[in-house]
């Protein structure tokens, strides 16, 4: 791969069937309107910016370009809400993120709720399978709807991409009995535990915590973070992705909720401003991110200040992990 690409494609993925709230979809509008582009201009790239895609609920379902319905949405199967939009969006984005990546750029994917992360990751494996994930998250996002206690798939895109072996939390997963997601077929491409690092983990589901630990993924939790200092975190979490690209997953729940408090799943005792920015500025400077994303911006979720902060923030970590730095 191009180690340095010079140009960027901002993709828009204003998805919420993944979560219950509607707003998340006006991330990518509210990061544009408050100069996205411009800012990625000055730090040097040279910025490719295509209208949102288009996740329409008809549009979706007749993405076979006919105009016919392909995908009924009537059913959901159990602990798979809003399925069918949710596997035809993520199907859609997935073949952007490949195309955008096999000319060269970088993809930055702009939520949008974290289901997203399910057709972001599985465009860039069949493009480059050895990508290391960083994923910043309160959460784990490992379910799968035989574990989900909630059936929203914004807490399931690593859960069904993950695989070993032998087991691994879809194991035994039939994805032909999720409705929409027949891209994800049982050849489709797959993360395996050793390339998945974890940073700022603080409300993890049971049957997440034994996937966790039965797959041996590094895993930085709050805690790790209070005792070794956010510095030494990211030392190791690099350490541990030596000589992969690098894709950056970044979960504005991350953040303390006091700092971004426009999101849908907060939890207390996040990542500070500097914590936050830390982990941007110094996966940046590793000089291996080959694609980014930003997730679960909901500006409808807060006070109209809380809404600006958090935008305001994102927009900064974007800035920080697209190479802006201090000196
Ligand atoms: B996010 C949860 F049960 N684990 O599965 C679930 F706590 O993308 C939350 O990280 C998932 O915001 C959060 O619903 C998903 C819950
Ligand atoms: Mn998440
Ligand atoms: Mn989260
Ligand atoms: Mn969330």
């Amino acid at each position: 791969y191009t180690k340095y690409p010079r140009t960027v494609s901002i993709i828009g993925a204003p998805m919420t069937y993944g979560q219950p709230y509607v707003g998340t979809d006006t991330g990518p509008k509210m990061l544009r309107e408050k100069g996205l582009r411009p800012k990625l201009t000055k730090l040097g790239w040279r910025v490719e910016d295509m209208p949102d895609l288009d996740f329409d609920p008809k549009t979706l379902l007749s993405s076979d370009g006919k105009g016919d319905t392909v995908v009924s949405s009537q059913r959901d199967p159990p602990n798979a809400k809003n399925c069918a939009l949710v596997g035809r969006g993520s199907s859609l984005l997935a073949d952007v993120v490949e195309s955008k990546l096999r000319k060269g750029f970088f993809p930055l994917i702009v939520g949008g709720d974290h289901s997203i992360g399910l057709g972001s990751l599985t465009g860039i494996l069949r493009v480059r399978p050895d990508t290391g994930i960083i994923w910043v998250d309160a959460h784990a996002d490992l379910n799968t709807p035989h574990t989900s206690s909630s059936g929203n798939f914004h807490g399931m895109p690593l859960g069904l991409l993950m695989n070993h072996p032998d087991n691994g939390p879809a194991k035994n997963f039939d994805f032909s009995t999720l409705p929409g997601f027949e891209f994800l077929d049982q050849q489709g491409p797959r993360i395996s535990p050793e390339q998945l690092v974890y940073v700022g983990l603080r409300d993890v589901d049971p049957a997440e915590r034994i996937w966790i630990q039965r797959l041996g993924i590094k895993t930085f939790t709050m805690t790790d973070i209070d005792h070794l200092g956010i510095g030494r975190v990211m030392d190791e979490a690099l350490a541990h992705l030596k000589g992969r690209p690098l894709h950056l997953s970044y979960d504005i729940d991350s953040v303390d909720p006091m700092l971004a408090p426009a999101t849908g799943t907060t939890v207390r005792g996040g990542l500070t401003y500097r914590e936050a920015h830390f982990v941007a500025e110094f996966v940046a400077q590793s000089g291996d991110l080959a694609s980014a994303e930003i997730v679960e911006v909901n500006p409808s979720l807060s006070s109209d200040d809380g809404a600006n902060e958090t935008v305001e923030l994102g927009l900064q970590l974007i800035t920080s992990f697209m190479g802006k730095s201090i000196i």
